[in-house]
């Protein structure tokens, strides 16, 4: 059977073509795609994070970790989507105003599709209007925000007052998550929930809708 750590070590390098041929023999292998994500994927890019602080890597190496874990999850991603399960809800998602991660929002959007919910995914720094614009249209219940950045995660408040402003508190949900984000920061600016991880927002998703 395939040496996963190799998928860790070609993300943690940015290899993007490694991370690839791992990922695909791996899943021919019959390796669950889901313990792909939490237990070489992700923890590689902590360690991205980690030599980032530690001025070994610089914005670039950041940049082609990233290219090297989206490349892998673009082959993952189908196998996270259960299909033939009925709508649960509608859900817009986007990362907050001026924050450009999208990989763990990315992350979040596929796990709710694979949980039954319709997805409109707005990208990455958008403002709360346009989540607010956006999930009247599609008539969303939960409005799904992420955050990476300490300095942005304070957009997410201003989600929150749009949905208020807008009179949409009861029909549409605001749940967050992100690296810097807490259960005491969203209860703070008094967003509906929270979660830590992809597969426990798909979980409060289903609470909020049911
Ligand atoms: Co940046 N970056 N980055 N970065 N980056 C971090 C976040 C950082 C922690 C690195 C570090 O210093 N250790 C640090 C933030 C420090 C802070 O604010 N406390 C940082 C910095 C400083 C920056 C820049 C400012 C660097 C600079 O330019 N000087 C800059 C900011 C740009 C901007 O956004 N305006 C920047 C840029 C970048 C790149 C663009 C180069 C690249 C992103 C590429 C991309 O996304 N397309 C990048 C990367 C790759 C990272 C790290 C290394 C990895 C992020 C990642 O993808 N993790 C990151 C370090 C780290 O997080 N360990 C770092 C994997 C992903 C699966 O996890 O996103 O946490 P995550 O998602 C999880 C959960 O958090 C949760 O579920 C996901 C899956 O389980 N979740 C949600 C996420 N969103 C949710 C929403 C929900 C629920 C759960 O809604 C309900």
């Amino acid at each position: 059977s395939p040496d996963l750590t190799k998928l860790f070590d070609a993300v943690l390098v940015g290899d993007a073509k490694a991370a690839l041929e791992i990922t695909n023999a791996a899943l021919a292998a019959g390796v669950d795609p889901q313990c792909l994500i939490t237990e070489q994927m992700t923890p590689a890019m902590d360690e991205v994070g980690k030599r980032f602080e530690n001025h070994e890597y610089f914005v670039p190496e950041l940049l082609i970790a990233a290219r090297a874990m989206k490349g892998a999850l673009e082959i993952v991603r189908p196998l996270l989507v259960d299909r033939g399960v009925e709508p649960v809800g509608r859900v817009v998602i986007g990362t907050v105003k001026g924050d450009l991660h999208d990989i763990g929002k990315g992350l979040v959007a596929s796990m709710l599709e694979g949980g039954g919910f319709e997805v409109t995914d707005l990208g990455v720094d958008v403002s709360a209007d346009t989540f607010v614009e956006k999930a009247q249209e599609v008539n969303a219940s939960i409005i799904a925000v992420s955050a990476l950045l300490t300095t942005t995660m304070t957009g997410m408040k201003a989600v929150v007052e749009a949905v208020q402003a807008a009179g949409l508190q009861q029909a549409c949900k605001v749940i967050v998550g992100g690296a810097p984000v807490t259960q005491q920061y969203a209860d703070s600016i008094g967003a509906d929930g929270y979660s830590n991880n992809a597969s426990a927002a798909v979980a409060l998703a289903r609470q909020l809708v049911a």
